[in-house]
């Protein structure tokens, strides 16, 4: 039997038994549509940007490491590896920019600088491809960032500096949302905080709030571009205090009418951003997802199919909030071959997803509400040994990528021809 036809068998039968929990399989490969990824264009390298030549990520508790060869160097190298990826991915996907990722012609554009037109490449780029665009500001790797506060940043020309980067930032998403007819998610996380002992707490908080404020004080149109804060509980360097952490920006997300950005690596280890969702939903319109993997600590390793990542995905199929969430990623390792780190970050991502469809809900949510949680428990693990490969591997034939683990292959030999050689 060819793999063609053993993958559609192995469907068949798996369809029949999904059936068997009024799991309908067919619409679920239909509905993956709807589940779209914003791949964060920083796994390519290693979050260093095209500012200079050689740029590495610097400062603000975020950290790469590794040096496997082939990074991507310039933007058409990112493009070539962004091609690469999306050609192995099934479904369609976005794509999510930071702002030290624009064309600037190899000038210094400092970043009170940027406009419009230095990510206009970018914006018809994505429109050739039928993508959608997310941006970010860039408040890290900055001689202005060193002193770990940006908009929090008591220093008034340093508060000022970054208020105008993310006011400019907030220009070019509602352009690109505009430009290409899918509203752009606009996020902001700064690294601010302190290492060690902070009396003034409220000071820096404070300042931030007014920095929001003013950055956002324009308002743009909702299809145009809709603004995300990111919080966090900690960073390296920032053990003490957190200026964004959860409280202040849920705070801020509900009082102004934005998203709130949860990122599953920003939170204790045992908090779970899964549980999170249908909190924050009560009471903001729209969450804004960064899927990663948190190693003991925020590490940002490559995301596996976890109990962590299904919860999230479960989640929000369970309550239907797939046009309430956006899904974004942000993992980033440089101790493998990027392209490929990248293809199975995303591809856990969307099999937690394609899983969480393939739940027979509305029987378990029956046995919950009439008190059988042996009933509940049992099927749950049931569940987690049913044939969900063989469903996948059909969506990734009818979207004519690889199935199963052709996709190995596909990265090695990528690997030979062009990573090895630049
Ligand atoms: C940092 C945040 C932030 C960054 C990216 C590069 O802790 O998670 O989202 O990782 O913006
Ligand atoms: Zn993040």
């Amino acid at each position: 039997m060819d793999k063609r036809e053993l993958i559609e068998k192995a469907y068949e039968l798996a369809r029949e038994q999904y059936k068997a929990f009024g799991v309908d399989t067919d619409a679920v490969v239909d509905k993956m549509n709807d589940v779209q990824i914003s791949l964060h264009c920083w796994q390519t390298d290693d979050v260093g940007g095209f500012e200079r030549p050689d740029a590495e990520l610097g400062g603000g508790g975020i950290q790469v490491t590794g040096n496997f060869p082939g990074k991507a160097q310039n933007i058409d190298q990112m493009r070539q590896d962004l091609d690469k990826v999306m050609s192995l991915l099934p479904g369609k996907q976005r794509l999510n920019l930071h702002a030290i990722y624009g064309e600037f012609g190899g000038q210094l554009v400092d970043r009170d600088q940027i406009e419009v037109k230095h990510f206009q490449g970018w914006i018809d780029w994505a429109k050739q491809r039928g993508m959608g665009l997310d941006f970010n500001a860039t408040c890290f790797s900055h001689p202005k960032a060193d002193d770990g506060y940006t908009l929090s940043s008591k220093n008034e020309d340093v508060r000022r500096f970054w208020v105008e980067h993310v006011k400019r930032c907030r220009a070019i998403t509602a352009e690109m949302g505009k430009q290409l007819g899918s509203p752009s998610v606009h996020n902001t996380w700064i690294p601010d905080g302190s290492k060690d002992e902070l009396v003034d707490r409220n000071g820096h908080r404070a300042l931030l709030k007014k920095s929001l404020d003013e950055a956002f004080a324009h308002d743009y149109p909702r299809e145009f571009m809709l603004d995300a804060v990111e919080s966090k509980l900690f960073g390296i360097g920032a053990e003490f205090m957190t200026v964004g952490s959860h409280d202040f920006y849920l705070g801020y997300a509900i009082k102004n009418n934005k998203l709130i950005c949860l990122d599953n690596g920003h939170f204790h280890p045992t908090e779970q951003v899964g549980d999170k969702v249908s909190a924050c939903l009560q009471f903001v319109d729209d969450v804004l997802l960064h899927i990663t993997r948190g190693v003991r600590w925020d590490s940002d390793h490559v995301v596996v199919l976890n109990d962590e990542i299904q919860l999230i995905a479960s989640e929000i199929i369970r309550n239907d909030f797939l046009n309430r969430v956006k899904i974004g990623l942000d993992f980033f390792d440089a101790s493998i071959n990027r392209v490929g780190a990248y293809v199975v970050g995303t591809r856990a991502t969307q099999q937690a997803f394609m899983r969480a469809m393939l739940e027979p809900y509305a029987i378990l949510k029956d046995f919950e509400e009439n008190g059988k949680y042996f009933e509940r428990l049992a099927l749950l693990e049931v569940m987690k040994s049913r044939n969900f490969g063989a469903v996948w591997d059909y969506y990734c034939l009818k979207n004519s990528v690889p199935a199963s683990d052709d996709f190995i292959a596909e990265i090695q030999k990528y690997e030979k021809d062009v990573l090895l050689n630049r």
